[in-house]
């Protein structure tokens, strides 16, 4: 069977999850079988990391991640009863509860039990984070190594369908059966193209492609894909490297063709592509400009760039 990296660890429970305003013990927090998120996938959530770093833990980009969480629902017109500053403090709490000093954190809007049927309005709001110690996403990379994509036979959702903005967990059946044919074939991870055959992203993941020493990304609405924080603060990190950033429509075959690629995610952060359809993308290795960029990127999240100390919020 192949591996199904990222999926194959079981989630280490940590000692406490935040749910609607108390830190309840793990095992206690449980919800009932008909609550509505879990029939119609009508919840929104986030995915953010804490990392170690030398005066103590410390939330890379929290509050860009709570505001989307809120932007999301309100796209869903979920109304959260929580405001940023409250959702904000309730990460750090719940983060500081863990006792672990680098986690990935998985806040959760969801609609609760007590009404059925595709109308959510009627339904009662519910707010959870759950803390977890969460390795390698896409497995760990020895040296230049690199992942094997492969282009899906899904499409990515067209955006006139959903509103791919929105960070909502029934949107992501469309990602999930791209990783199941992915992992199947023996790939790491798929990468989606729009119903008109642009690149869009992986399945949780942005994508960039380098080629001549200029590093481009799909536009995120016009492709369908989510505007991602790692990909926002990589673009900032390789304009101060000075290389130029740009938003492109690109087709399969920009892939081919590229001197280097890289995916970026909370849960994967920098990560080379060495192939696509078993084609290599360059050298196939890690090449220069992924790797600086991810040099630039731990740099930051574990703090030794005062320059970005910003975007790290520390726990304690
Ligand atoms: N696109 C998609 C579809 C996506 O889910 C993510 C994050 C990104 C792009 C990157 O966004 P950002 O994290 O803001 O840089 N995917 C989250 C869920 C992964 C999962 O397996 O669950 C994540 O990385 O936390």
């Amino acid at each position: 069977m192949p591996s199904r990296k990222g999926c194959d660890v079981p989630i280490t429970p940590t000692a406490k999850i935040w749910m609607d305003g108390e830190l309840v013990d793990w095992e206690q927090a449980t919800v009932h079988v008909l609550t509505h998120s879990l029939h119609y996938g009508s919840a929104v959530f986030e995915g953010i990391r804490a990392y170690a770093t030398p005066t103590g833990p410390a939330v890379f980009r929290l509050r860009a991640h709570i505001d989307r969480l809120l932007r999301s629902a309100h796209v869903l017109e979920l109304t959260v009863p929580y405001g940023a500053d409250e959702l904000c403090s309730a990460v750090r709490e719940t983060v500081r509860a863990s006792g672990i000093a680098a986690c990935y954190i998985r806040p959760l809007v969801y609609l609760g039990y007590g009404e059925m049927g595709l109308n959510p309005l009627p339904c009662t709001v519910h707010v959870a984070i759950a803390v977890w110690p969460w390795g390698a996403y896409l497995g760990e990379m020895e040296g230049d190594a690199g992942i094997r994509l492969k282009v899906s036979s899904w499409a990515r959702h067209d955006p006139r369908a959903v509103p791919s903005a929105a960070k909502a967990t029934g949107f992501y059946i469309n990602s999930s059966l791209a990783k199941v044919e992915a992992v199947r074939a023996g790939y790491d991870e798929a990468l989606l193209c729009t119903t008109d055959g642009y690149l869009a992203e992986g399945t949780g993941e942005n994508l960039f492609v380098v080629r001549d020493g200029v590093i481009a990304t799909p536009p995120a609405s016009a492709v369908g894909a989510l505007e991602g924080i790692t990909a926002a603060s990589v673009a900032t990190l390789a304009a101060d490297l000075g290389y130029e950033v740009r938003e492109k429509l690109m087709r399969r075959a920009d892939l081919y063709v590229a001197d280097e690629a890289f995916l970026t995610g909370t849960a994967a952060e920098v990560v080379p592509i060495a192939s696509v359809d078993d084609k290599a993308v360059g050298s196939g290795r890690r090449g220069p400009v992924t790797a600086a960029i991810q040099e630039a990127f731990f740099g930051v999240v574990r703090g030794e760039n005062d320059r970005y100390k910003d975007w790290l919020d520390h726990v304690d």
